[in-house]
């Protein structure tokens, strides 16, 4: 190996190096948005897009697109330390591309035809230490699971039917795989096959027409095409299809190698040549800029010690070795830059988006949730402290109305009022009388404290009615559900067992207290009763010092018979009359003043029950304690319903922080995609720039 070679392997092998690595890391970040999937948003016009486009807009199209790309960069590595060389010999029928590789190959191995003959793709394998001493050829149906040693994938054909098996339409097979004989004639010189550093092969191909040039495109734009020769014939320029060949693989093949041929039939050569170069530089400016090395007019035909066909195969070996970057690395690295510029493009495009749907979320945070939750927050506290007020007020209310009506209840006048409509059934039915008193002051003490209870209850419903409009005027705005439950939340009053006070009928009840008497009749009364009764008892003892007075001191009369006998006992009758008349007058005043001390004994003994038995501070207390559970449910209910609205917003907060997280981790992502696919992106440009 020459020291020139070395060098040259030497800086292929560094260059080789930093692609692969460039591969590799292209490989992740292509691998990076194939994870994120359906997030990735793909621009509305992909005519920016440059290997990605098909991609744009079907999602279910993205994602196969990725993978091959994917599968595409491994091929392309594999290829970039592939130490084998393949140039495609293609362009029009009759140009002489079969002709062309014989001649590369110095021996006429391929067919030659006026006609146009080869219909299949022919690889040639000429390496310089091939040992066979014959030509081989594999004639292969299945490509893809083609191996040499495996005889069971191809069919051996003898090189002299060759000819035959190219032109037969109906052939069965896609290519033929020809290794040559060892060629000492080759190996006497430096050749593009004997360079020591590739091994090249060779590949025939059909003439382009209007069918096969979408297949040759294809075939050309694939990775493992390292050099593409274009031959095209001196007297035709370049056809429709060939124009329409070179436009298609331009992308992955930026420099073509272009020979001329038949330019010995042509008479204005210099004409052609300025025609023809006009036309490269049409179709193939990266070729015309480089028209020296790359664009070559020649006569195959007549190549023996042709200066021109030998600077041919010297440019063509060049192209293959001294440039070989350009030819196998530059595709490589014209797909990456292609796929980092859409990797790019993409990340951009979403970063802008997610950065918008950032702020959007974290906008509707800050700016809006945020602000709303707070007053809700306080504008709960606000409530919960005024429904407190407000029940405080309604139990204070109650309780002083319950206490005064209650007061009022076993007040003299009601108490009265109700006595008095008791009639009195005379002096026989006394203690039914005085029954029917206790008893009606019993029902009639039930029934106002059940109607005590009943106001109470009315000003529960109105404060819980209060409570209820209050909540629902707070609290719309943010839930209109829990503000409905509350509206529908009635009280319930539970019938309370109110204390009862029966008196007990006694027979003093029936006697008249002088400390209760008022009126001048009654006082009059019992004064001559009592009166009466005094001097009953007065009498009889007048009588008996009257009696002892006569035995005394009229004894003496009575023994005197001039003493008046029927005067003496005048005065002992009129002493009886007075004592009968002063008995009588005391039951009389007793029995008038049975019913006026029934009334006025039996109301002081409920009233003192009553007060004996805190009737009216165990009512108030009962009352009120049952109308402060009520509203301590409700309030409760109330309390559970805020905190319910207040967890609920929390949730959403929580929700909504989570979007602000994932959205931030998307940027990061797109942020980090674009910045890494751009850092790439730059270093491939200016390694492309070097070329
Ligand atoms: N005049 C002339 N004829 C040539 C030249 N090279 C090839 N031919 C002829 O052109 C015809 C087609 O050649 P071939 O190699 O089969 O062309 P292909 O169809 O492109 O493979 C054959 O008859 C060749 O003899 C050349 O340099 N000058
Ligand atoms: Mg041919």
């Amino acid at each position: 190996m020459s020291l020139t070679n070395k060098q040259i392997q030497q800086d292929y092998s560094a260059d080789c190096q930093s692609i692969l690595s460039a591969i590799q890391d292209t490989f992740n970040l292509v691998e990076e948005m194939e994870e994120l999937g359906t997030n990735v948003c793909y621009p509305p016009s992909t005519s920016t897009l440059n290997v990605l486009q098909t991609a744009a807009g079907a999602q279910t199209k993205q994602s196969s697109q990725l993978s091959a790309c994917m599968k595409h960069l491994g091929n392309l590595a594999k290829r970039v330390s592939n130490p084998i060389s393949k140039v495609l010999v293609t362009g029009d029928v009759n140009s002489g591309k079969s002709s062309l590789v014989n001649a590369l190959l110095n021996k006429d191995i391929l067919p030659v035809d006026q006609q146009p003959c080869t219909s299949i793709f022919c690889q040639v394998y000429s390496y310089t230490n091939q040992n066979d001493s014959e030509d081989q050829v594999h004639a292969i149906m299945d490509v893809d699971h083609y191996e040499k040693a495996n005889t069971d994938t191809y069919h051996t054909i003898e090189a002299r039917h060759l000819y035959r098996t190219i032109v037969d339409q109906d052939i069965p097979y896609k290519m033929l795989n020809v290794y040559t004989a060892r060629n000492d004639q080759l190996l006497k010189r430096e050749s593009l096959l004997h360079n020591d550093i590739v091994d090249v092969v060779l590949i025939d191909s059909p003439g382009l027409n209007t069918d096969s040039v979408k297949t040759t495109s294809v075939f050309a734009r694939q990775e493992e095409i390292d050099v593409v020769v274009f031959v095209v014939s001196a007297e035709n320029h370049f056809t429709l299809s060939g124009k329409e060949f070179l436009m298609n693989v331009a992308q992955e093949k930026k420099h073509i190698f272009i020979v001329v041929n038949r330019f010995d039939s042509i008479r204005d050569q210099e004409r052609c040549k300025r025609l023809i170069l006009q036309q490269i530089e049409l179709v193939s400016p990266a070729t015309f800029a480089q028209t020296e090395e790359l664009v070559h007019f020649v006569s195959v035909a007549q190549r023996a010690d042709s200066a021109a066909f030998t600077r041919l195969e010297q440019s063509l070996r060049s192209f293959v070795l001294c440039n070989r970057s350009l030819s196998k690395l530059t595709p490589a690295k014209t797909y990456l830059h292609n796929v980092l510029q859409d990797v790019n493009f993409i990340a951009v495009f979403n970063e802008d988006n997610a950065r918008e749907q950032l702020n959007t979320v974290v906008n509707e945070l800050e700016s809006t949730f945020l602000p709303d939750m707070n007053n809700l927050v306080e504008t709960a506290g606000f409530v919960q402290n005024s429904l407190e007020q407000l029940t405080q007020n309604a139990l204070e209310s109650i309780e002083r109305t319950t206490f005064n009506l209650v007061k009022e209840t076993t007040s003299d006048v009601a108490l009265n009022k109700c006595i008095e409509s008791v009639t009195y059934p005379g002096l026989r039915l006394a203690w039914q009388y005085a029954q029917d008193i206790s008893d009606a002051l019993a029902s009639h003490l039930q029934s106002d404290l059940y109607r005590i209870e009943e106001q109470a209850n009315q000003g529960t419903t109105e404060c819980i009615d209060k409570m209820n409009h209050f909540v629902v005027e707070q609290l719309t705005k943010w839930n209109h559900t829990a503000v409905a439950d509350a509206h529908n939340t009635h009280s319930t009053t539970p019938s309370t067992q109110h204390q009862r006070i029966h008196i007990n009928v006694q027979a003093r009840d029936f006697l008249l207290e002088r400390r209760f008497v008022n009126n001048k009749k009654v006082a009059l009364s019992c004064l001559g009763a009592t009166g009466a009764t005094v001097m009953f008892f007065k009498c009889i003892s007048v009588k008996d010092m009257t009696l002892d007075f006569l035995h005394r001191y009229l004894n003496p009369l009575l023994d005197d018979p001039t003493a008046n006998l029927p005067s003496r006992r005048i005065v002992a009758n009129c002493v009886a009359a007075a004592g009968i008349l002063s008995l009588g007058w005391t039951a009389y005043s007793f029995i008038a003043a049975v019913p006026l001390a029934l009334r006025s004994n039996l109301k002081l003994k409920f009233q003192a029950a009553v007060e004996n038995e805190k009737l009216q501070e165990n009512t108030k207390h009962l009352i009120t304690h049952g109308v402060q559970s009520i509203l301590d449910s409700k309030n409760t209910a109330i309390a559970s319903r805020i905190q319910q609205l207040i967890q609920e917003k929390q949730k959403e907060k929580q929700q909504l922080e989570d979007r602000v997280a994932s959205a931030q981790s998307v940027l990061d992502q797109y942020n980090s995609l674009a910045f890494r696919s751009n850092a790439l992106l730059v270093k491939i440009k200016a390694s492309l720039h070097e070329n």
